[in-house]
């Protein structure tokens, strides 16, 4: 299989890792990195890299032409928290990134694209538990909002004019190699760190909120997975619901003390704590299971165990 990727968004959580899967599956030279900022040492000395802001379209297609891209996985956003301190430019950088590569695709100088969405689509009124693909979705976020209407943008380019377009629903994904910024599960990355380094925690959720959660390496599993996935499987041009666990910041503690006894949280919910009351505790990812043989492999067990070993490394 012969692709050239472009990643827009690449410096970001899930971008890095993302990127250097792509290049070990793909080639380094196959993928290009881009991002408003340099990505880390690994990414800048693994292969091309290029400044790119993702609601430049012109630029985006000058680098299209540039390297012969294929595929283009869009993964600049602004996350839920730090939306709703800056709704506008939230809105502007969620949408109009969207739109300029969905366009790019529409006039066929891409063939695929990835665009993640997010549990945040749901809101107070979705039910909780093992939220299914289709239900009420009413979003209270501006994030919120952006990814659902940009479910439906996707859709729509898909149907009127056949782009294939491809998208996940995340759940917080907890990583150790670059941290998250500007969401609220981002607590759940943040608990590994102070654990190894402080001893203790001061958690910005309370200790009973469950959320849906999953380990980068299955998050970035699934989105390659989907990717490279028959476009006949691919039946939903929304996106996909996605889960592999949920737990609480309670249950992470329990789970953390196994390896470190004296590890010691207490809770000081903010402002995040309304926006993870309305989202889902767990989800129903059965349609990922079915049309393309979705299968997580971390559990909150395993995963504990491989990001202390790494962090503590
Ligand atoms: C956030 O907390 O904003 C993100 C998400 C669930 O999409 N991690």
């Amino acid at each position: 299989m012969s692709e050239t990727i472009l990643i827009l968004g690449a410096s970001g959580q899930i971008g890095n890792e993302l990127t250097q899967e792509l290049r070990s599956i793909y080639g380094n030279s196959s993928v290009i990195a881009s991002d408003i900022k340099e990505g880390n040492e690994e990414m800048m000395s693994s292969g091309p890299f290029e400044i790119i802001d993702a609601t430049d379209k012109e630029t985006i297609l000058k680098m299209v032409k540039k390297y012969k891209v294929s595929q283009v996985y869009l993964l600049a956003a602004m996350l839920s928290a730090t939306a709703e301190k800056f709704p506008q430019k939230a809105w502007d950088l969620n949408m109009s990134s969207l739109l300029g590569v969905l366009e790019l695709a529409k006039d066929k100088h891409i063939k695929q694209v990835y665009w993640p969405s997010s549990i945040a689509v749901f809101g107070p009124t979705t039910p909780k538990e093992n939220t299914p693909q289709k239900t009420i979705i009413e979003p209270s976020t501006v994030y919120g909002i952006s990814k659902l209407s940009g479910e439906f943008w996707c859709n729509y380019y898909h149907e009127k004019y056949g782009v294939d377009v491809r998208s996940l629903r995340y759940p917080g994904v907890i990583s150790w190699k670059v941290k998250p910024g500007g969401g609220t599960t981002d607590y759940a990355v943040d608990i590994y760190f102070k654990a190894v380094e402080e001893g203790n925690y001061e958690c910005f959720v309370s200790k009973e909120t469950r959320l849906p959660m999953m380990y980068m390496n299955d998050a970035v599993a699934a989105t390659i997975q989907l990717m490279q996935a028959k476009p006949e499987d691919v039946k939903i041009r929304t996106s996909y619901n996605l889960a592999a666990m949920d737990f609480t910041p309670e249950e992470m503690a329990v789970e953390i003390r196994k390896h470190i006894p004296n590890f010691k949280v207490s809770y000081k919910p903010d402002s995040r704590q309304e926006i993870a009351d309305s989202w889902p505790s767990s989800i129903d990812d059965s349609e990922a299971r079915k049309d393309w043989n979705w299968q997580h492999k971390f559990n909150l067990t395993s995963m504990t165990s491989d990001i202390l070993k790494n962090i503590q490394n």
